[in-house]
């Protein structure tokens, strides 16, 4: 058994090297946290973790542009409107079914309870985290006036003392900004409050999507760029592989640098730890049973085989709280652990970590429900279904950067006319929730691509068919 050990090893070793680094990041979090140590420390600790994320933000935009354009090149553009209808029906009942089971647990558990704003003076308890103000004339100012805009404005809010200036930026592809994936909230000592949220994949994504459709149908005369997008997909994956053999460092850092800026860990656990747990047992259910279920109905296939081969993209998404970074990772993963058709991959998982995100839409509904429960509000029905479909809508919003979700819920919360200033309440723990939504994002991104590329295999066949016939008859 010892050779048995070693060959599994081998073909395990990163993911071995992950989760020892996710343990290790946890243990030496709690540690460091204990010893008290300043801000310097942080910063210095969670060096190797910004690395992991800029390299893996650096190869998000040429990914997207490769593989979308390659993979819808390599389609004709019925099997495509086939393969994109299918996808985006899948993701829109699997994010239906996860914000109604977060309002069924929130309902069953009843986590909120007035008595935990109580003796919470809202504008004291932010103190070190968000000058309350600051935050509420943020969001206030940056929600724009509907979602489509959410969807496909790029918007960039700084909140610099009393003035909040957001530019709502055209929707298009405007590559300057795209690589700013990052999702900035600074306090800094001058009361200043800094977010940025420069995401504009959707503009990309429909960009590709007609850029690839049209290279696709120029025949041989297209082929050069094909052939070039298909190369630029092949280098920018094997630079992939350089930086997943980095992301163990990069994980662990990231988890420690995270536990060691806890603030009020016994008051947050106290107060919310049944909130955290109802989002818990929601996102456990969903990508436990709910997915799995819907993958095997569908697919035949053992869903647990199929999760093993996504551990590396889980549990990068637990490190980095951002789709968009796992999505070089989730490429790999579903490529070469899971067998799924490079023109499958390409098309939709770009797009489903940019719309798809059933642990957010779960989440923003436990959230809201929570918030109404804390303020003794009993919401009607007509106000359930609301917060369901707009928990839906909003995490359809929600770019794939960290703490998106916390920002789109005010879309859920003013949708019942619940009071948006209680959700500094739940700031103190979302970092921990957004990793874990994020990650069920990227399993329910992982399953819907699975479950497109069974559908769509006679398809997908039958132009290999082809190809292999025309080749045949080539002089
Ligand atoms: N962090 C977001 C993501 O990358 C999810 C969220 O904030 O809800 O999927």
């Amino acid at each position: 058994c010892g050779r048995k050990f070693v060959t599994w090893t081998k073909i395990n070793l990163l993911l071995v090297l992950t989760v020892l680094g996710v343990f290790l990041g946890i243990l030496i979090g709690f540690l460091a946290r204990f010893a008290e140590y300043g801000k310097d420390a942080i910063m210095l600790v969670s060096f190797p973790g910004d690395i992991l994320m800029r390299m893996l933000k650096m190869l998000i935009l040429p990914l997207i542009i490769s593989s979308m354009i390659a993979g819808l090149a390599q389609l004709d553009a019925k099997s495509s409107g086939r393969m994109g209808s299918r996808a985006l029906g899948y993701y829109f009942v699997t994010t239906m079914l996860a914000a109604i089971l977060g309002i069924i647990l929130v309902t069953a558990i009843h986590p909120g309870d007035p008595s935990i704003k109580e003796g919470v003076d809202l504008e004291s308890e932010n103190k070190n985290v968000y000058t309350l103000d600051a935050f509420l004339d943020l969001i206030r100012n940056m929600f724009p006036e509907n979602l489509l805009q959410a969807c496909f404005q790029q918007v960039e809010t700084t909140y610099v003392k009393d003035k909040v200036k957001p530019n709502y930026v055209p929707p298009g592809v405007n590559f300057t900004n795209l690589t700013d994936f990052e999702n900035v909230t600074q306090y800094k000592e001058k009361r200043e409050l800094i977010y940025k949220d420069g995401t504009n994949v959707l503009g990309l994504i429909i960009f590709c999507i007609v850029f690839g459709v049209t290279c696709g149908q120029l025949g041989e005369e297209g082929e050069v760029m094909v052939h070039f997008f298909v190369t630029l997909n092949d280098i920018i994956m094997r630079i992939v592989v350089l930086v997943m053999w980095y992301s163990p460092l990069g994980i662990m850092s990231l988890i420690i640098g995270k536990i060691m800026s806890i603030t009020d860990l016994a008051r947050t656990a106290q107060q919310l730890g049944l909130y955290m747990l109802t989002v818990i047992i929601g996102l456990v259910i969903h990508a436990g049973l709910t997915l799995p279920l819907i993958f095997f109905v569908i697919t035949r296939k053992n869903p647990l085989t199929f999760l093993k081969g996504m551990l590396q993209a889980w549990i990068t998404a637990l490190g980095t709280a951002s789709s968009a970074a796992t999505l070089p990772i989730t490429f790999r993963c579903l490529e070469e652990n899971n067998h799924i058709d490079k023109r499958v991959t390409r098309f939709v998982l770009p797009v489903g970590a940019t719309v798809n995100m059933d642990g957010t839409a779960l989440y923003e509904a436990v959230a809201a429900i929570f918030i109404a429960q804390m303020n003794g509000i009993n919401l009607s029905a007509g106000q359930v279904i609301a917060v369901s479909l707009t928990a839906t809508a909003a995490s359809v919003g929600a770019a794939s950067v960290p703490s998106a979700g916390l920002v789109t819920m005010l879309l859920v919360l003013s949708a019942v006319g619940l009071p948006t200033k209680d959700i500094t309440m739940i700031v103190a723990v979302d970092w921990l929730l957004d990793r874990l939504r994020t990650s069920i994002n990227v399993l329910g991104d992982a399953f819907g691509a699975g479950i497109v590329h069974h559908l769509s295999k006679a398809e997908l066949d039958k132009i290999d068919a082809e190809h292999a016939r025309i080749e045949m008859e080539m002089p």
